[in-house]
């Protein structure tokens, strides 16, 4: 039987707003365990790392010369110890499910899920992730993980930040709508497969996913799952950071997370940028308990 290893990452560095620091503890209050218990698989629940607040450290403490990148040392910081969580968790045999926190944690999960393997990464997200501090039209790392994953501009040759086993030919990135001029640059110049949201609509979630994991999953040894939850539509997903209209509905997220399942390639996922301030009655982290379910095999009948 599949063992999930929850590792809570209950941050706020990365995102322009407080409050997605309560995401581990409001996506575990909306029955987490419950939720992959009914999927059919072990659960174990490592709990939180531990994060200083972020009121008592400087932003720009360790921001590059080049850019700004707000909070990157306490983000260094996290994602060492959780790239080391991830890891041992592998080692063990059991499938790493970080909860976040704000995206950048997501720095830590693919450097822990990258350390001894090769991985793709599929990439579910309004946003492309793919700032730098260079780039970067907020400050904001948590619009930066994937960039900083795959070692782009002041990244390059990162110790803590870059994803050894991640090929760039293996990122997918599925449901874009809001994208940086800086970030199309990146897309069209490294030729990752991007899924928009128009693409969605025309080809249909099933086809564009299975196509993704599929990219994501070929001649590696397993796929990372990003799931930031941002990429449904506020209408379904109130409680997050930055909400763009013009999501993935409810149905189109569980078909795509049930795919997911199928391509039998997951190696480790996280949910990130869930913000309870900011949601109704917890149902933005309950829908990422049940979405990880349909990701770790849950099914209605058989
Ligand atoms: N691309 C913008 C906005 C953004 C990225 N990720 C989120 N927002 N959640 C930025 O600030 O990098
Ligand atoms: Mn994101
Ligand atoms: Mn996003």
């Amino acid at each position: 039987m599949t063992t999930v290893r929850i590792i809570g990452a209950p941050t706020d560095y990365g995102a322009n707003r407080r409050g997605v620091d309560m995401g581990p503890s409001a996506i575990r209050y909306g029955g987490l365990a419950d939720q992959l218990a009914s999927a059919g698989v072990g659960v174990v629940d490592a709990g939180d790392l531990a994060v200083p607040r972020a009121e008592e450290r400087d932003p720009d403490a360790d921001a590059p010369s080049a850019g700004k990148a707000k909070f990157l040392r306490e983000t260094a910081d996290v994602c060492r110890r959780l790239a080391d969580e991830v890891s041992g968790t592998l080692a063990d045999g059991a499938v790493p499910l970080a909860l976040g926190g704000d995206h950048s944690i997501a720095i830590g999960s693919l450097a822990g899920s990258a350390r001894d393997a090769d991985v793709g990464a599929v990439w579910f997200d309004a946003h492309a992730d793919l700032n730098t501090p260079s780039t970067t039209p907020s400050g904001n790392v948590h619009g930066m993980p994937l960039a900083a994953a795959l070692g782009l501009d002041e990244f390059a040759g990162s110790e803590w930040a870059n994803a050894p086993g991640l090929s760039p030919e293996n990122v997918a990135l599925v449901g874009l709508r809001s994208v940086d001029e800086s970030e199309v640059e990146v897309l069209r110049e490294r030729g990752f497969a991007a899924y928009t949201m128009s693409d969605i609509d025309e080809r249909g979630i099933t086809e564009v996913t299975e196509e993704a994991m599929a990219t994501a999953g070929d001649g590696v040894d397993g796929v990372h799952v990003s799931l930031d939850l941002d990429w449904l539509d506020p209408n379904e997903a109130p409680g997050v950071g930055t909400p763009v209209r013009g999501g993935v509905t409810y149905r189109e997220a569980h078909s795509a997370m049930e795919i997911v399942d199928d391509a039998d390639s997951l190696q480790s996922m996280e949910l990130v940028e869930v913000n309870p301030t900011l949601d109704q009655h917890n149902e933005t982290a309950e829908l990422a308990t049940e979405l990880a379910a349909s990701a770790f095999g849950k099914r209605v009948l058989w």
